[in-house]
């Protein structure tokens, strides 16, 4: 398996609240530490550690451009608001800068624009004030900014990247080659998350949205290798954290290229939208699927759900799939309530590539939530074991 990771993913590190009490955010570093030193102890894992400038390219196709920071710009500028961008690169550092904190603080939110205020004159500009700022770009409290969040959040957006450039070259160069039918997937240790966040707006810890980026990011490749022809591929996302990736949904809704299918907890956050009558709109209409299950979901019930969800991606056929895969659907996690044990997730991911056509999609498994760090490790591992069990 295919593991991309990058060190700057953990220089992210915030605060948030329960009711009145400040707690560091379950969103921690330590996530994906513990991933990462499970995948680390499996011999057939090639991890791709992106900031290594040290360790040349460990492609098994040399041949392939080299990832570009140019590119991961040109990206999120194309798929998110610009001063959107330029706050969260900003924000923390003029806080600092004004005396309000300190360089080790975390920044929260605390005035959002009232939904209800249609009148006032400048309600739709983003305000001066850097204090403000924080409230116009946020929708909840659980997106507090840190030092290093930009470096992660950037270090996070190329992760997404990099998958969509490694599934994509050997698609073109080597598709008809025995070892991309076993190698196709890749494993995007993406840290912030981002399937809540839209084009100007974080919540739920997360920033930017990597599944997006990913998408624009395969069209990008495939589009690179035959100028002059332009390939729309059809993407598959299927989400499988605990909560509905609202950030997602809304971004691919008008879109009949790419199928947003979701399985989640009903009721819960993001509270607002994830309901099964989100069907899309316009040309995107019959292309968004979501299927929220009550709390407390067992396994048996829970993978019955994904059966549906699965026939319906295998129907759509689609030439990729991305997983956004968020582990707060296990059955200890503080912010889920599904009833999935560790050995679950191997029956998931079976399920997931349960067919000969299912297993030929090339995919990249991209991570969402997951909050119990002390589990996370073993259930990635009991999950790609189900995923490659079907080779
Ligand atoms: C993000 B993801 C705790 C509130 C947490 C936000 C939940 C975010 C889930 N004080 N609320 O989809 O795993
Ligand atoms: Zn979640």
């Amino acid at each position: 398996m295919w593991v991309i990771y990058h060190k700057d993913t953990l220089l992210h590190q915030t605060v948030e609240l329960i009711g009145a009490k400040l707690i560091p955010a379950l969103e921690s570093p330590a996530r994906i530490e513990a991933i990462l030193k499970v995948l680390e102890e499996d011999e057939e894992n090639t991890i791709q550690y992106l900031h290594d400038k040290q360790n040349p390219d460990n492609l098994p196709f040399p041949k392939c451009e080299p990832l570009s920071h140019d590119l991961v710009q040109e990206l999120l500028t194309k798929t998110h608001d610009f001063s959107y961008l330029e706050h969260l690169k900003t924000a923390h550092a003029a806080w600092v800068a004004q005396g309000l904190v300190e360089e080790d603080d975390c920044i929260l939110p605390e005035c959002f624009r009232p939904p209800t205020n249609t009148t006032g004159s400048r309600s739709e500009q983003p305000p001066e004030d850097i204090f403000a700022r924080m409230g116009y770009y946020a929708f909840d409290m659980s997106s507090g900014l840190s030092k290093g969040s930009w470096k992660a959040i950037l270090a996070s957006a190329t992760i997404a990247v990099e998958a969509a450039r490694l599934l994509t070259v050997p698609t073109m160069v080597a598709l008809q080659s025995p070892y991309f039918k076993i190698q196709n997937t890749v494993l995007a240790l993406c840290r912030p998350p981002g399937h809540h966040c839209d084009t100007k707006m974080s919540g739920g810890y997360c920033y930017v949205n990597n599944a997006v980026l990913a998408v624009e990011a395969l069209h990008h490749y495939l589009n690179g290798q035959y100028p002059g022809l332009l390939l729309i591929p059809k993407v598959a996302i299927l989400d499988l954290d605990f909560h509905h990736g609202n950030g997602t949904q809304d971004y691919f809704y008008s879109n009949s290229a790419v199928l947003y299918v979701s399985i989640h907890g009903l009721n819960e956050f993001p509270y607002y939208s994830g309901f099964e009558e989100e069907t899309g709109r316009d040309s995107g209409r019959g292309f968004n699927c979501n299927y929220p299950i009550p709390v407390k979901t067992s396994a048996e019930e829970y993978m019955a759900v994904l059966k549906a969800a699965m026939d319906k991606i295998q129907d759509f056929q689609p030439d990729f799939l991305i997983v956004s895969l968020g582990f707060d659907t296990f059955r200890l996690d503080p912010l889920g309530s599904f009833d999935l044990d560790t050995e679950d997730y191997e029956t998931m991911a079976r399920c997931v590539r349960s067919s000969d056509e299912l297993r030929s999609i090339p995919a990249i498994i991209m991570l969402e939530g997951g909050y119990v760090f002390e589990n996370l490790g073993e259930n990635m591992k009991s999950f790609l074991k189900g995923w490659k069990g079907n080779v």
